[in-house]
């Protein structure tokens, strides 16, 4: 089997579906990660969320040494963490940084994304609906790196 996807998801995104709608919708993670393996049903997918940082640095790890992408909603570490964007920066392959919510048109303080220049794309206000795409956009990668190997 191929290599894994692995979608990561930062702090407080265990609680998505639940509090304001009006910017995040009413899906829950646990139907994201459905919606993602809908989009991709041959693709092995690693679907993870934590609220803690080293968490997500560890799986970042794991994705260097075993994933063939990294899809990932750094949540509000997105602004916060050198050490994430350091992790990111030794992933060999294609790594897409996604908010569900368009961040630039929000607040300053969601403007300045630490994990934008080491990304290979950004998606941003789609909604739950991006997870999906973002996995299809993984797989034309992948299979676009393969085909010029
Ligand atoms: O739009 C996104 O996906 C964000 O990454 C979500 C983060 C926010 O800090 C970023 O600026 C944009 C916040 C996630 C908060 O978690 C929620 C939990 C329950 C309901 C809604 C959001």
């Amino acid at each position: 089997m191929s290599k894994p996807i692995y979608i990561l998801n930062g702090p407080n995104l265990n609680r998505l579906g639940t509090r304001e709608p009006e910017i995040y919708g009413r899906t829950t993670l646990a139907e994201v990660e459905a919606m993602c393996r809908a989009a991709a049903p041959e693709q092995a997918i690693v679907f993870r969320q934590s609220n803690r940082e080293y968490e997500i640095i560890d799986w970042v790890h794991e994705a260097i040494d075993e994933g063939s992408g990294i899809i990932i909603n750094p949540a509000a570490f997105t602004f916060t963490s050198m050490a994430i964007m350091d992790a990111l920066k030794m992933f060999p392959g294609p790594i897409v940084e996604l908010h569900i919510s368009n961040i630039h048109r929000r607040e300053p303080i969601y403007h300045k994304s630490y994990v934008s220049p080491v990304a290979t794309a950004v998606i941003a206000g789609l909604g739950t609906e991006g997870y999906p795409i973002a996995v299809k956009a993984m797989l034309n990668m992948s299979s676009k790196a393969a085909a010029s190997a």
